[in-house]
């Protein structure tokens, strides 16, 4: 099953690359810069603000960038984190960058500084992408959808994770 999705993917043309987060994977409980990439707009319009929904056990930083301005949602958390030696029950589950308007013909990346879960697997983060006219919900998880989330694969830790 996984193998399938897997040659799915790599299928993709890269013309027609969505919402994609690289890398494509990352180790388990690292601090891990996260790149959202936008290859284009709503069937030709432009973007005008771009959400990325943290994942279960993922918390995140955004990076700012010029000519966008940042919209940060707060939520409590099902499992409480460890972090810094306090434990966290709220923490950002959902970050919007707003502003562009990122013109279709252009790509453009939107970045985070995300601590990652310890535990290993597939983590997907819901885009939704609004435009002039019309918006798309990258947010399924189902091999040859039209519509796939950017998925990060967290793989085991070389070595134990450094908590500090
Ligand atoms: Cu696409």
């Amino acid at each position: 099953m996984k193998a399938i999705w897997i040659a799915a993917l790599c299928a993709a043309p890269l013309a027609h690359a969505h919402i994609t987060v690289a890398p494509a994977s990352a180790p388990a409980g690292a601090y891990q810069t996260l790149v959202f990439k936008v290859g284009h707009g709503c069937d030709g319009s432009a973007t005008t603000a771009i959400t990325v929904s943290l994942p279960e056990g993922v918390t995140a930083k955004p990076m700012p960038k010029p000519g966008w301005t940042l919209d940060l949602v707060e939520g409590k958390l099902a499992t409480p984190l460890q972090a810094h030696g306090k434990t966290v029950t709220r923490a950002v589950r959902e970050i919007t960058w707003r502003g562009g308007p990122l013109p279709d013909a252009y790509y453009d990346e939107f970045t985070v500084q995300a601590k990652l879960p310890d535990a290993p697997g597939r983590y997907a983060f819901k885009v939704g992408q609004q435009c002039e006219k019309g918006r798309v919900d990258w947010v399924d998880a189902v091999p040859g959808s039209k519509t796939p989330a950017p998925v990060l694969e967290v793989v085991p830790a070389a070595m134990p994770p450094h908590h500090h």
